[in-house]
């Protein structure tokens, strides 16, 4: 149930008669997001407060609760008093008058009002509010990187709820209540199958499935997405070519969306994932990739469907070569095309120009596409983070993107107004995040990840929300309202994400882990020596990557002048980008009077103290949450709080050998 659990709540004063009694219904189909809704508000009452309330369908006037679209109300209750104007999706919300109104633009709208309402009452909050609420965006969607198989890649919580032995699932339970709790924080659409795509997704009774998997999502508001195998058309369609010019080609593309749509009329769209990391696409043919865009975009054009085309583009390259730097891969290949986009193509870009690191600067390409949609790429999966063995909390990393104002033509150009084409003038824009829930019962792996996900689906609604109030009420609604249990688990979460910088990347660093294999763990090596480019050139004397236009790889002169003349010097790089910049000595001062390298033993402690006092923080709060969930968190805290060590030791150890230079407070070295 992760955060949809209404637990039983004591009903004090006056909760019993500020409570509905009856709810009315404005729809009667079963698989309407309104049906829906009034299910849900029947449970919640039921579980929070222990409260039945009978539903019925148009007893409007009656009801102390309604429920329903602008138009259901307009018909079945008569006109609509003080609703201001609502965008698509957005919804009213009133409990200020005789009866409670929960009123959406659409269905969705209607079913989002309920959660919220829900969401207040199951936080024992009863102030009387009405207020009309709209989203930021309307691309507001959820990858998985689902396999066939049933493998997910990266992800960490089982196995996968949609697909086994090279088939979608009989059993959907699991889709359901993933639909369920996708819907309570407005999430829109969700691409079922992994961005390094097989083709046999495409098989009739793959595609049957889907459309089961489809009619399960169908009444939560959410549509499903589906990732394609460029080469499709040929290793699976057994064509000559998968040459996105060719009139064949193109011919498959249709006939398969069109089997696509037939099955599934309001399929949100295609992810794209091509020309990178071995995933084939037009390059192969001297193509373009708006050419390869354009072609999924046409196709889906007629039926409403969307792409998403991943900005994720990059080569190999040679460390020798001072200026190769994959950061710049995304603008080098997608500046140009600006413009050149169908309206209905949406570049999917990654918040940095690496890969999901513990800190990047904002990816250059949002301040380089003013005639492209864009949406951010985000990752609940912890892949770089401490695959859900350690806690991240990592909204407040997704904020200072988001924040990151870059200045494009001199204007305030914060990357969330762009992403979710306010900047711009788009009309599509938002944000997708990487999921990979799976079968395991907590969805993720770990409790506390949720926190994330939560999280991810209230700031694609509202980037501006603030991170700890999010966290606040993602724990009041998944732990209870017991005072020290907020307190305990904001302080932890929000203390995660510096100490996991601290320890496992500083300065700008990106990623100290490794990147070969596991992605997980401390490996300092691994980023150098290979073409991979997540390299921090690191050597007896000095360590970074020089960014600079003046000396380095020219990455700075990706960003509009004021962001690029703040990179480009030392001076006015903040600390915590510095080696993402500048390659400098070990012994260079950073601006809080240390040199680098002891900012790096110090931070490493430092960091690894933090997370050690994890479990102690939760230990105190034995009694206070059910034996099951506390002892699950209890052992990854534990964990967490001697792998921080090993990380500690492994990187201090690592540079104090490389660059000889001992430790001021002689930890290093001396353990
Ligand atoms: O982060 C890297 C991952 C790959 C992933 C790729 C991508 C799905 O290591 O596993 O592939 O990014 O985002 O496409």
């Amino acid at each position: 149930d992760g955060w949809l659990r209404y637990a039983p709540l004591p009903c004090s004063g006056h909760c019993h008669s500020s409570l509905p009694s009856s709810i009315a219904v404005l729809n009667a189909t079963e698989t309407s997001p309104v049906y829906v809704a009034g299910t849900e508000l029947q449970n919640g009452l039921k579980g929070v407060y222990g409260k039945h309330v009978k539903v019925s369908h148009t007893k409007c006037k009656s009801s102390s609760l309604v429920v329903g679209t602008l138009d259901q109300y307009r018909e079945h209750c008569g006109p609509v008093h003080g609703v201001p104007e609502l965008e698509e999706d957005g919804f009213w919300l009133n409990t200020k008058g005789k009866n409670v109104q929960i009123i959406g633009q659409n269905e969705k709208g209607a079913l989002y009002g309920t959660f919220e309402y829900l969401s207040m009452l199951a936080q024992g909050n009863f102030t009387k509010v009405s207020y009309a609420s709209n989203p930021a965006a309307n691309i507001r969607w959820v990858n998985q990187w689902d396999n066939m198989d049933g493998s997910i890649e990266r992800g960490f919580g089982g196995p996968s709820i949609f697909f086994e032995k090279n088939r979608t699932v009989e059993d959907l339970t699991r889709v359901r209540e993933y639909a369920r709790l996708l819907a309570s924080v407005r999430i829109n659409a969700v691409v079922i199958n992994n961005v390094n795509a097989n083709p046999i997704i495409l098989t009739p009774e793959n595609l049957d499935g889907v459309a089961q998997i489809a009619d399960v999502f169908r009444p939560y508001g959410i549509q499903v997405g589906l990732s394609l195998n460029f080469a499709s058309p040929q290793t699976f369609g057994g064509l000559s070519t998968f040459d996105p010019l060719d009139a064949s080609v193109i011919e498959w593309w249709s006939k398969i969306t069109a089997q696509i749509y037939e099955r599934v009329p309001d399929m949100a769209g295609y992810l794209v994932k091509a020309d990178s990391e071995g995933q084939p696409g037009p390059q192969t043919y001297n193509r373009t990739l708006a050419d390869a865009a354009n072609l999924f975009a046409k196709e889906v054009k007629p039926y409403g469907g969307i792409v998403m085309y991943r900005a994720f583009v990059y080569n190999q390259l040679d460390e020798n070569v001072w200026t190769d730097d994959r950061a710049k891969a995304a603008v080098d290949f997608f500046k140009k095309l600006d413009g050149e986009f169908d309206d209905n193509v949406v570049i999917q870009i990654k918040y940095g120009p690496i890969d999901f690191q513990v800190r990047e600067p904002a990816s250059p390409l949002f301040a380089n596409l003013p005639k492209t949609s864009m949406a951010i790429e985000l990752q609940v999966t912890q892949e770089y983070l401490g695959q859900q063995s350690h806690l991240v909390y990592v909204a407040p990393l997704w904020k200072e993107i988001f924040d990151t104002d870059l200045r494009v033509d001199h204007k305030p150009s914060l990357v969330r107004d762009i992403m979710t084409g306010k900047r711009f003038n788009r009309k599509l824009g938002g944000s997708a995040a990487v999921v990979n829930v799976g079968t395991n019962t907590t969805w993720l792996g770990s409790h506390l990840s949720m926190s994330n996900l939560y999280a991810y689906g209230r700031l694609a609604w509202n980037p501006a929300d603030d991170a700890e109030e999010v966290l606040k009420d993602w724990i009041r609604l998944t732990f209870g309202l017991d005072r020290k249990v907020v307190d305990t688990i904001t302080r932890m979460s929000m203390e995660s994400w510096p100490a996991y910088e601290q320890y496992s990347g500083n300065l700008g660093i990106q990623t100290l882990t490794d990147i070969l294999y596991t992605h997980y763990g401390p490996n300092p090596a691994s980023q150098d020596n290979n073409g991979w480019g997540q390299w921090t050139r690191a050597d007896h004397t000095s360590i970074g990557m020089d960014r600079t236009v003046s000396n380095g790889t020219g990455y700075s002169g990706q960003y509009p002048e004021e962001v690029a003349a703040m990179y480009e010097n030392i001076e006015t790089t903040p600390d915590n980008l510095l080696l993402w910049f500048h390659h400098v000595n070990y012994t260079h001062r950073l601006k809080s009077g240390k040199t680098v390298i002891q900012h790096f033993y110090d931070a490493h402690y430092t960091g690894a103290e933090t997370a050690q006092t994890f479990l102690t923080q939760w230990e105190s709060l034995h009694g206070k949450i059910d034996t099951e969930r506390f002892n699950h968190v209890r052992r990854f805290l534990d964990y967490q709080g001697g792998h921080s060590i090993v990380w500690r030791d492994a990187i201090n150890d690592f540079y104090y050998n490389l660059s000889g230079i001992p430790d001021e407070a002689k930890r290093v070295g001396h353990h």
